[in-house]
């Protein structure tokens, strides 16, 4: 059976990629919530309602687990619909936060993300209880998004927006950086080359491939392998197919088929 991926729209493509890398014996079923994003900008009760209706879907796809990509669903919607559903299901904060907490010399983090999942303040609360010392400095950076899927990953002009965001971050001398939202991982660069070297980023995405793959060893879902006659990767999407499948093509090292 598939492993269940969902975001708001394209950006889960950055977890779907690590779970690629890192599980590749696993299939994929990714529904992308094109024609309802953003999240980002929502309320909790609005990401809710739709973070249920794409798990009943993917239900219908006959997952064995369900991995929640978008950072804002899973600020908003993951310990509700945990309560609800007897499959195992994840989101990217959890993760995030551990390693953010492990990597921390200075116990100043500072986390990056939609306005929803910054003022959610689930980092905090994530780090908090991993440790109490830890200070957590939260700042949203909504213009990433548009850059990002306008591809705009090296530009001058998304260089002087990073600056603009995270200087604060800066004053307050944090170690570590969480990159909070599904499109930061593909400015990582940008963002290194703005914090400097000393900053540690912790990619959210990558980090919830792992503990996916902890997840399913645990359960003894784990592939061990998988036939190679079908396409491993199914796409969904609620709106603009082609938009998606362009972004699609454009990170990951396979052929999206329409
Ligand atoms: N996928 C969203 C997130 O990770 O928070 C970003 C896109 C959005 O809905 N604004």
């Amino acid at each position: 059976a598939p492993v269940g991926v969902f975001d708001s729209g394209i950006g889960g493509l950055t977890v779907a990629r690590e779970i690629m890398r890192n599980l590749p014996s696993e299939k994929i079923v990714y529904f992308g919530d094109t024609a309802r994003v953003p999240y980002g900008s929502k309320s909790k009760d609005t990401v809710l309602r739709y973070s249920r209706q794409i798990i009943r879907f993917l239900e219908t796809e006959n997952v064995k687990a369900i991995v929640v990509a978008c950072n804002t669903a899973s600020a908003f919607a993951l310990s509700e619909i945990q309560k609800e559903m007897n499959l195992p299901i994840i989101g990217v904060i959890e993760a995030g936060a551990r390693v953010a907490a492990e990597t921390t010399m200075n116990k100043k983090v500072g986390v990056i993300g939609t306005e929803g999942t910054i003022h959610s303040g689930i980092h905090e609360r994530w780090l908090k209880s991993l440790d109490q010392e830890i200070t957590v400095y939260g700042k949203p950076c909504p213009l990433f998004v548009p850059l990002v899927e306008e591809g705009w990953l090296k530009d001058p002009v998304t260089e002087e927006i990073a600056e603009r965001y995270l200087r604060e971050l800066l004053e307050k001398e944090v170690d570590t950086l969480i990159l909070g939202c599904t499109h930061y991982p593909l400015l990582r660069s940008l963002i290194q080359k703005v914090v400097g070297p000393e900053v540690k980023l912790v990619n959210p995405a990558y980090e919830t491939a792992l503990e996916l793959k902890k997840l399913l060893s645990q359960e003894n879902l784990l592939s061990t392998g998988r036939g190679q006659e079908e396409f491993p990767y199914r796409f969904y999407v609620s709106d603009l197919a082609e938009k998606f499948r362009k972004f699609a093509d454009s990170i990951l090292p396979y052929d999206v088929e329409k």
